[in-house]
């Protein structure tokens, strides 16, 4: 997978690291980015890569919103396919079967709060800065921040960030729980590969599962959503993982599990 934007690096122990590179704007998404994040998100290999870790080029910034100088001019209609590629894109990155790890190493502002939050976890440099900075610039979040802000963090702190447009702080954002941990600039991305590491020694399906039945849960009733539950749950008696794990369990040891 070769891309003007993305940088793809698959380590041998099945964690991949994928970064967005467009330093000269701060790593903004432009239409070239949205595209090739639609198109990497399709031919993941999901087998082979078992944690993904998203994070931007450079120690200054994740990615600082979408690209203002390629929004300036767009109508109405321009405004309408970008923000339909934006999200198309980010549900891609959401609905992978596999976890993924936003590794937030700077500015993370506008579409970038919104790439993160496409992300199922996300760790924080103590440098990065957060915000959805859209109504100063006469426009509302585009990429679906309106939708998983408030599902994140709540409606009264979803509401205060979108319209004040403040910028905040990463101990600000682990208040409120937008990230889930902080760490010193270099021990960012230690600390995101040990949470990779950790999740990979557990077995692929059940992971997978749990996060399709979360997913899933966010458009459901009570009702539905513990109905999935019980039927993933039921499904994970299929696989060779859980007959192993289980058995290994009961002879007091470890075992590898096949993701079968
Ligand atoms: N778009 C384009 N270029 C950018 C962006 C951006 N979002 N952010 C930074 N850049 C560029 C700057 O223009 C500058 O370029 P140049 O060197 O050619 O002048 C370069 O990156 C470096 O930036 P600064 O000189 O401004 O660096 P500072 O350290 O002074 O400031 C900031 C860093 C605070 C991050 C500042 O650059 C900034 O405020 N950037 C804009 C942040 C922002 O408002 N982001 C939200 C954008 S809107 C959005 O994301 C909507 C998403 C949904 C879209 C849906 C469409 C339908």
């Amino acid at each position: 997978m070769d891309y003007q934007y993305l940088k793809y690096e698959l380590r041998d122990n099945g964690i991949g690291i994928l970064t967005i590179s467009a330093p000269k704007s701060l790593n903004a998404l432009n239409s070239t980015i949205i595209c090739e994040l639609d198109d990497f998100c399709s031919r993941l290999d999901t087998t082979a890569n078992r944690v993904l870790i998203l994070t931007g080029d450079g120690e200054k910034s994740f990615v600082a919103g979408a690209d203002i100088s390629e929004m300036a001019n767009k109508n109405e209609a321009e405004g309408l396919a970008f923000g339909q590629k934006g999200a198309e894109a980010f549900r891609k990155l959401e609905d992978l079967p596999i976890p993924t790890i936003a590794a937030v190493n700077g500015f993370c502002l506008g579409g970038g709060c919104e790439i993160a939050m496409a992300c199922d976890i996300r760790y924080a440099s103590s440098k990065a800065k957060f915000g959805q900075p859209e109504v100063g610039l006469g426009i509302i979040p585009g990429f679906s921040g309106t939708y998983r802000l408030p599902k994140l963090i709540g409606q009264g702190m979803a509401k205060e960030l979108i319209y004040s447009a403040k910028v905040i702080r990463a101990d600000e954002a682990l208040r409120i729980g937008l990230v889930n941990a902080v760490y010193e600039p270099e021990e960012l991305m230690p600390a995101v590969i040990a949470l990779a590491e950790q999740i990979i020694k557990n077995a692929p399906l059940a992971v997978s599962y749990a996060k399709e039945c979360i997913n899933r849960n966010y458009d459901m009733d009570r009702t539905e959503g513990l109905a999935l539950e019980n039927q993933l749950f039921a499904r994970c008696f299929t696989t060779e993982d859980q007959k192993n794990g289980m058995a290994a369990f009961l002879r007091k040891e470890k075992t590898t599990f096949q993701g079968k």
